[in-house]
């Protein structure tokens, strides 16, 4: 019998919780519960599942890097504020060897200095940055082609 594809891991770090219930100027009106429904449909016709996820702690993040090493068939990372501050996300996520897609909500490059600065961008086949929830969207297409391509 086939063996069935690995899912597509889709982590979400600190605070991405409150999506849609503050700052909706910022991060728009969606929440992550309707997000991690629309990746899956968009999967979906990639023939991808998703394990989508959100923590507010890094070590936890850490650990699903971790596993999604021999789980996961790639990753779409939002690191939330770990993007800028976190050695170990990075550490964790040079162990990934898998492709990894960075994708942010806002536009960080456009916004406090602080944010311009990413442990993770340097370790990202791609990076998706500003387009709101269709940032998730535009990362499930492009993790797909990843995946579907020569270079997987
Ligand atoms: O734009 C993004 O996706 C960010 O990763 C969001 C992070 C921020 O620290 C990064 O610089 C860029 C913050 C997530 C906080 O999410 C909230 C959502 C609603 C209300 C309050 C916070």
């Amino acid at each position: 019998m086939a063996k069935k594809p690995l899912p597509i891991y889709v982590l979400n770090g600190p605070n991405l919780n409150l999506l849609g219930l503050r700052e909706p100027e910022i991060y728009g009106r969606t929440t992550l519960n309707e997000i991690g429904k629309m990746v899956a449909k968009q999967a979906k016709t990639h023939g991808l599942s998703v394990v989508f996820r959100q923590s507010n702690h890094e070590g936890e993040l850490i650990d699903w890097v971790q596993e999604a090493r021999t789980k996961s068939a790639g990753m779409i990372l939002n690191g939330g504020a770990y993007t800028h501050t976190s050695l170990a996300l990075h550490d964790a996520l040079r162990a990934l060897d898998k492709p990894l897609v960075e994708i942010h909500l806002s536009n960080p490059f456009a916004r406090e200095e602080f944010r311009h600065h990413s442990y993770i961008s340097s370790l990202a086949k791609g990076v998706i940055v500003g387009f709101g929830a269709g940032s998730y969207l535009l990362a499930v297409d492009a993790l797909a082609s990843l995946l579907e391509g020569p270079a997987a």
